[in-house]
């Protein structure tokens, strides 16, 4: 790991304090929405703003860009960060987990998964914990009283897998997906979805199993943004053992020309990653 990536982590970590620091007083809403539709939190934006301001301190971070603005922000350097700064907000009004979500790519954004030299998530849950994949190892740490310390190294998805979250209403899934789904039922997984792609991803990470957000009959590339939320978190379970896929190639393999776009999510156990793609290809 490079100095600059610590340097990221540190940063993100500390960001998270002040973050979550703020969530009770900031749930309302902001004026705008951000440039995918969604509305803005107050939190949305604080949590933007001081990522921003404290990644690019850093001198070998050249770019910012995030889910909540329209454009990068540019500064010098070879290390280019794209956030997803506050991941799941509209838990916050009825006060379930939520998430930060960064990449660091080794090239301008927007850019291909195999760009990804790094990539974390911060769970605001009953604790703050911090995951992280850099050298294709996943370590969690605990963030508290302005430290980040390990909590387990070398983590890896359990082989058995237990639980699945799938996003969208069940009308708007594809046939062969739904099929899929009642499938994935009858091997007794139990459900674990809660409005948060990181809470559930950490779960996969914890229980072992498959999250997805599958492409819907009216939105075909699903909801999820491909560099704020596909990338790293396909990076983080891939480096833990896992696999990722669009619904016919892994997330690594797909560059974001641009930005915001979107794409179908599925992570999880690399077996169940395998059945996936031969329900939806036809198999
Ligand atoms: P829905 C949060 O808005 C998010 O981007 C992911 O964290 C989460 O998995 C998904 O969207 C939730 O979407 O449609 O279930 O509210």
């Amino acid at each position: 790991m490079t100095d600059t990536i610590d340097a990221i982590f540190d940063a993100v970590a500390e960001t998270a304090a002040e973050v979550r620091g703020v969530l009770g007083e900031r749930r309302s809403y902001a004026e705008g929405h951000n440039p995918t539709g969604d509305r803005q939190l107050a939190a949305d934006v604080y949590a933007d703003e001081l990522l921003e301001q404290r990644l690019l301190d850093i001198p070998a971070v050249g770019s910012y860009a995030s889910e909540e603005r329209d454009a990068v922000a540019e500064d010098s350097g070879s290390y280019h960060v794209a956030s997803d700064p506050l991941d799941g907000s509209s838990n916050l009004k009825s006060n379930n987990g939520m998430g930060t979500i960064i990449g660091v790519y080794d090239e301008p954004l927007p850019a291909a998964g195999e760009a990804l030299q790094a990539a974390a998530y911060v769970l605001y849950g009953p604790t703050t914990t911090m995951v992280t994949a850099v050298d294709e190892t996943v370590t969690e740490y605990l963030l508290e009283d302005d430290e980040r310390s390990v909590l387990q190294e070398d983590i890896t998805v359990p082989a058995d897998p237990t639980v699945y979250g799938f996003g969208g209403r069940a009308p708007d899934w594809p046939d062969d997906f739904s099929t899929f789904v009642k499938e994935i039922e009858e091997r007794r997984l139990k459900l674990r979805y809660s409005g948060a792609m990181v809470g559930d991803v950490n779960q996969i990470l914890t229980y072992g199993g498959l999250f997805g957000y599958p492409m819907l009959a009216d939105q075909p590339e699903g909801k999820l943004r491909l560099l704020f939320e596909g990338h790293p978190i396909a990076a983080i379970v891939s480096a833990a053992g896992g696999a990722s896929t669009d619904g016919t190639q892994s997330l690594l393999t797909k560059e974001a020309t641009e930005l915001h776009e979107r794409t179908p999510v599925f992570v999880g156990n690399e077996s169940l990653i395998d059945d996936l793609e031969s329900a939806l290809d036809g198999q």
